[in-house]
């Protein structure tokens, strides 16, 4: 008998402590998205000042080439790439967009162009420093489903996966 009256408490714990997630909107946290080349740029931070800057980007580049090892990246080491530092290799930049003359093979100068590129496009205020504000994006709106959107696939059914 008592041990069914702890499982009956234990229950009701269990369903109180939920309840809070459960909220309204507002008690949610905003969702909130970071790019695969934003966590690539946030491990190129290495004075730890939580924002990294054009020298730290050249730096973290040489690094990250010289750990790949390789004169070039062919599509498979690529993919074992994108997916440790980017983080899901189907959430980009993708391969053909580091791949600028389309031979299959992604050299220093491509990987770098593309990186570097990302870097200015992200430092929004100019300053040559790319800052966590500037590497996180809120999502329009709370999400209904739990901080999470639903998909929403265009007519034909498939995400482009090179822009
Ligand atoms: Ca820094
Ligand atoms: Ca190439
Ligand atoms: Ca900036």
């Amino acid at each position: 008998m008592r041990w069914a009256l702890a499982g009956v408490a234990a229950l009701s714990v269990g369903a109180c402590a939920s309840r809070p997630d459960a909220g309204s909107p507002a008690q949610r946290p905003p969702s909130v998205v970071a790019s695969g080349e934003a966590l690539v740029f946030v491990s190129f931070d290495s004075d730890r000042d939580y924002r990294t800057s054009r020298d730290e980007l050249a730096r973290g580049l040489d690094a990250e080439w010289s750990a790949l090892g390789a004169q070039t990246l062919s599509p498979i080491v690529f993919q074992q790439w994108a997916q440790r530092a980017l983080g899901d290799p189907d959430m980009g930049p993708f391969r053909l967009q580091f791949d600028s003359n389309v031979d299959g093979d992604i050299t220093r100068e491509e990987f770098d162009a593309l990186l570097t590129g990302r870097f200015e496009d992200l430092d929004a205020d100019d300053d040559g420093f790319v800052a966590r504000n500037e590497l996180v994006r809120r999502l329009a709106s709370p999400s209904p489903f739990g901080g999470r959107a639903p998909e929403r696939r265009p007519p034909g059914g498939a995400f482009p996966r090179d822009r």
